[in-house]
């Protein structure tokens, strides 16, 4: 139930219930997440006024360019969650492995590992464009009080006990659930609180936006071509409204408020899209599917797939449902 003013903090409280395993630990590590966020969302702001804005010279394991803000984000969110030692262990899109937690005690008494896309989209900050944080939240599989292994990372969507973004955007927000619906928090800035602006967010049935990257079309595979030239035809509700930001957590953040499909298939540039399964797509499809859309690779549903590897990608398809239906049947008609 959502109450006027409510603060994300009073929100926790409120449904620590409905955690599965409710020690307060989850909760803790939601509110480390919080704290970070306010963290990355200042320095994201004053993006345009300090020399943080540019390559940093590095790049990360998929060869991309980092930014300075790529580093400061992934910094900042291991550091909270590694200091409050409230996690085991931490798998970051920008580091190559995975970190380790063993406590102070150095007991490995914890159960959870965060997954997590510090800053998605960064090659929009050059530029003022909407941003995001992405995580993820498992409980481990392998015996507390051992040290965490890789198969604790390598779990398939399904088993996520939470999930959430963090949109920076003309406001700031944080959007996330823990398989109970899903809430979305605005962030005050002149008070440092987030506020339940968003309660039991749904994402329509259908719509009328599809987001992709058109400029690959000529790249895509003969199903996804269809689709796009569906969403072209002018007929009934369509033609529908393109709209591609670039920024994965915004494009899906609209869709999901005014309805809409996000997609980032295969292509014969890359043969698996370009998102990563574990950083990306499976939280983004566990918040969807929580306020009622529907994520697949086009043909699967996202959350059944057991990951392989932990900068694993994924082709994806994500937003109302029956759009999400519509784009499948295209892709299997064409196999
Ligand atoms: P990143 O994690 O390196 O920032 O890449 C992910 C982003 C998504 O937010 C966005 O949907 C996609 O890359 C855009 O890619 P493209 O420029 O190929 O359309
Ligand atoms: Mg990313």
């Amino acid at each position: 139930m959502s109450k006027p003013n409510q603060t994300l903090g009073e929100f926790i409280i409120e449904n620590q219930s409905d955690f599965a395993y409710s020690s307060g630990e989850l909760s803790r590590l939601i509110n480390s997440i919080r704290l970070a966020a306010k963290v990355v969302n200042h320095e994201v702001n004053k993006a345009g006024l300090v020399d943080i804005v540019g390559a940093y010279g590095e790049t990360n394991i998929q060869g991309e360019d980092q930014q300075k803000l790529d580093v400061y984000a992934n910094n900042k969110f291991i550091q909270t969650l590694t200091n409050r030692e409230i996690v085991c262990g931490i798998a970051s899109e920008e580091n190559d492995d995975f970190i380790r937690i063993e406590g102070h005690k150095g007991d490995h008494q914890n159960k959870y590992v965060v997954l997590i896309d510090p800053l998605d989209g960064s090659s929009n900050i050059d530029v003022n464009v909407s941003v995001g944080t992405i995580f993820s939240i498992y409980r481990r599989v392998t015996p507390i009080g051992t040290p965490v292994e890789l198969e604790d990372f390598l779990q398939p969507g399904n088993n996520q006990v939470a999930a959430g973004y963090i949109i920076y955007g003309t406001s700031t927000m944080l959007v996330y659930t823990t398989g109970h619906g899903t809430n979305g928090f605005t962030l005050n800035p002149a008070l440092g609180s987030w506020y339940l602006s968003h309660p039991d967010m749904k994402f329509p049935e259908s719509g009328t936006i599809y987001s992709i990257n058109e400029g690959n079309y000529v790249h895509f595979p003969q199903g996804v071509k269809d689709y796009i030239k569906y969403c072209q035809e002018e007929k009934d509700d369509r033609p529908y409204t393109s709209r591609y930001i670039g920024s994965m957590v915004s494009d899906i953040h609209r869709n999901m408020i005014k309805g809409g499909i996000f997609m980032y298939p295969k292509s014969s540039k890359a043969n698996n899209g370009k998102l990563r399964l574990l950083y990306e797509c499976n939280p983004m499809a566990f918040i969807v599917e929580q306020a009622g859309g529907k994520a697949s690779d086009g043909f699967q549903r996202i959350l059944n797939i057991k990951p392989t590897e932990l900068h694993q990608r994924i082709p994806f398809f994500c937003g109302s449902k029956k759009m999400v239906e519509k784009a499948e049947e295209f892709m299997r008609v064409s196999e």
